[in-house]
């Protein structure tokens, strides 16, 4: 996912986030006038299997078109990185596509894999040291929106992040921002990053992408629910919450939602919350771009686009920015 979208901070033992601000956080966010709640609590373990599936689904058309992109282009991003780079993947899950861009360049000397599952980076680190022997591994446990030091082993390299997925249409325009120029603090002057990024288009296209008809997503949608309910004493009753993945066109972006069947009462985290028949618990944006508006966006943040390649339909984008 988002590679998976793993912005929550892992505690051990299999605990995402610490309970107390999972817990603060489901407070404020079911007390808001407008409900709601953060992606990242999507992504506990169930969660990311959830996203993975989704990724096989055959409507959930991002993975596999950001992956025959990178196919196509990897030998045209990999002539933009300079030698002796260190390849610094933010939210690196299983480091799978990262090896489309291995591939195609040599003259990267190390890889940091950067992810808050210290499991899942243990375990892709294992699987590149036997697939990349000659390449230095400089893995580091951290949540990716947080990273403000890489390992002093890669200090001396040149810099460049890879960051695919569309995980950065998670965030509304400003959080995006701001973590493009933390990793532009990060990488330092002259530094490459490598982005994908999904592209507006037809509505048709995009409702399906987020309505696949197994309900993976809905399943997907729903596991926050399953988290409240076994992580903070909830008793949401999934079958009362209805899936609703919807475009804004005003906001060019995919809308979840969780939305109450009837009127009800749910406890959680020692609250009682009240849900009108209709009501909507907002649970994730996934902004779709233009070239400018995806252009401006880093701009904003220091970041100018070097090259950009766009797929055939439907159209995914992929970005080399030079800090
Ligand atoms: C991880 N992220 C880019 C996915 C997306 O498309 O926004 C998460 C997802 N939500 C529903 N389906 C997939």
């Amino acid at each position: 996912m988002f590679s998976s979208l793993r912005l929550a901070r892992d505690v051990g033992a299999g605990t995402v986030e610490s309970e107390d601000s999972f817990a603060a956080d489901v407070i404020a966010g079911l007390s808001a006038r407008e409900k709601n709640l953060s992606p990242k609590y999507f992504y506990d373990a169930a969660g990311s299997e959830l996203f993975e599936a989704i990724c096989h689904t055959p409507e959930y058309y991002l993975t596999r078109t950001e992956t025959a992109l990178l196919e196509t282009i990897a030998r045209e991003i990999a002539a933009d990185i300079p030698p002796d780079a260190a390849l610094v993947e933010f939210g690196s899950g299983a480091s799978h596509k990262i090896r489309l861009l291995l591939d195609a360049a040599p003259q990267v000397s190390t890889y940091v894999p950067i992810d808050i599952s210290e499991d899942a980076l243990q375990s892709a680190t294992a699987r590149m040291a036997r697939a990349y022997p000659r390449l230095a591994l400089a893995p580091l446990v951290d949540d990716f929106t947080r990273a403000l030091a890489l390992p002093s082993a890669v200090r001396a390299c040149n810099k460049v992040g890879f960051f695919p997925g569309s995980t950065i249409g998670n965030f509304n325009p400003q959080q995006a921002v701001a973590f493009l120029r933390q990793v532009h603090r990060l990488l330092g002057n002259g530094a490459l990053l490598v982005v994908g990024a999904d592209m507006a288009k037809d509505e048709p296209t995009l409702h399906a992408a987020y309505n696949d008809r197994q309900g993976v997503t809905e399943r997907f949608n729903k596991n926050v629910l399953v988290r409240i309910n076994r992580e903070l004493g909830g008793d949401f009753n999934l079958d009362a919450f209805e899936h609703l993945a919807l475009w804004n066109p005003q906001e060019s972006r995919m809308e979840m939602h969780l939305v109450s069947r009837i009127d009800q009462l749910v406890n959680a985290a020692g609250h009682t919350f009240a849900f009108k028949a209709g009501e909507r618990l907002h649970t994730e944006n996934s902004y779709k771009f233009t070239l400018p508006a995806f252009t401006a966006l880093a701009s904003a943040a220091g970041w100018q686009v070097a090259h950009h390649w766009v797929s055939p339909a439907p159209h995914f984008a992929v970005f080399n920015l030079r800090a």
